[in-house]
């Protein structure tokens, strides 16, 4: 039995004394714990060491008294797993020497058995497990296929992932062929994390946004779906999706326990788009937290107002931003914690 379970509670739609609140990249660079780490490991030996992977995910848990941890661990292992060997260069993010760009390319790209190539985040997983003592929920995650179509064909970050665009523009059969191995591998990969303790599953989008509201549905929400489908059988899963507020109607007919909601979507629209049907998890502006406490913290009440209502899960609307002041983090939790 968890010793906080509140967040389990919200995914099942229950009445909470208050929401629980976690954020994404709560494990990174802000905290000078894991800046003392990353010194002494480059970025995938942490994520394939499994006492580094808990030590990482923990470190927020310890500081910060979040009510959900996240696996230290990135959407880049599934690419990697299947042939595509992402690199990630210091301050430039992920990188490879030869993105897909043809046929030939696609073909290449293998399904795994993830019990295997993917041991190393199970493992991490059992440490984690080990170290929280029950103390709080364990979110597993993976990336939508889209967005690790996105990267694995731009090759890098990029701010409109035109590339991407334009391959699955011109070859739609061939998009269509690599979105299908990612489904498999992932939903397999996520049933596997499941099977190894996860308590909660997150699916990250964060390039949903740069396609219209039809494409979306036709090249990233086609792919996400089935994988919620099937994983809702087994767990609590949170579909975060950032930039697609034009398609919650659609994705809260899905059997997701949650949809992450980011600060282009104000709470009442996102509320009247998803009509109680799924909870809301969100969606404070990452920016407000490089300002002052005072003000982050008359942002945390009109935020925990404005989603008040409805099953509701406080955090961010994407990631901490590297340069945060640990204090000002602390002082978001801290303004949901004494509501
Ligand atoms: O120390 C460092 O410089 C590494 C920075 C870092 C960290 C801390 C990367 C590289 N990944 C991570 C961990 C990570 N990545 C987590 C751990 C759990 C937590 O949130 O605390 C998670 C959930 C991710 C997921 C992830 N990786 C996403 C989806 C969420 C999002 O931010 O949109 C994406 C897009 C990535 C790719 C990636 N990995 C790392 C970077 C810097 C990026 C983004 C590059 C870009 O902007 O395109």
């Amino acid at each position: 039995m968890l010793k906080n379970d509140l967040l389990l509670r919200v995914l099942k739609q229950e009445i909470v004394e208050r929401p629980p609140v976690w954020l994404m990249r709560q494990a990174g660079r802000y905290l000078p714990e894991y800046r003392k780490i990353r010194e002494r490991y480059d970025f995938f030996t942490r994520c394939r060491t499994p006492e580094l992977v808990a030590e990482l995910t923990v470190q927020p848990i310890d500081r910060l008294g979040v009510d959900a941890a996240i696996l230290f661990s990135d959407i880049l292992v599934v690419p990697q797993a299947m042939g595509i060997p992402f690199k990630l260069l210091e301050d430039k993010g992920p990188y490879l020497d030869q993105p897909i760009r043809t046929r030939g390319d696609v073909d290449r790209v293998i399904e795994p058995e993830v019990n295997k190539s993917l041991e190393y985040v199970l493992k991490g997983i059992q440490a984690t497990k080990e170290r929280l003592a029950a103390r709080v929920p364990l979110i597993g995650f993976a990336g939508a296929p889209w967005t690790i179509f996105c990267y694995s064909i731009e090759g890098k970050s990029s701010k409109d992932f035109s590339i991407a665009k334009a391959f699955a523009f011109e070859f739609p059969e061939l998009a269509h062929r690599l979105l299908k191995k990612i489904t498999k591998t992932t939903t397999a990969y996520l049933e596997a994390q499941v099977q190894s303790g996860v308590e909660v599953i997150q699916i990250f989008d964060s390039w949903g946004g740069i396609l219209s509201p039809k494409d979306y549905l036709d090249y990233s929400w086609r792919y996400i779906s089935p994988i919620v489908e099937r994983l809702a059988n087994l767990t609590q899963v949170i579909v975060f999706a950032k930039g697609t507020w034009f398609a919650l109607n659609e994705m809260a007919q899905s059997s997701a326990a949650a949809l992450g909601i980011d600060w282009s979507c104000p709470a009442n629209v996102a509320k009247q788009l998803t009509q109680g049907k799924v909870a809301l998890q969100g969606n404070l502006d990452p920016s407000y937290l490089l300002a002052p406490i005072p003000t982050i913290q008359s942002e945390v009440k009109k935020m925990l107002k404005d989603f008040s209502g409805t099953p509701y899960i406080a955090g961010l609307g994407h990631g901490i931003l590297a340069q945060t002041p640990v204090e000002n983090v602390q002082a978001f939790v801290n303004a949901v914690k004494d509501t």
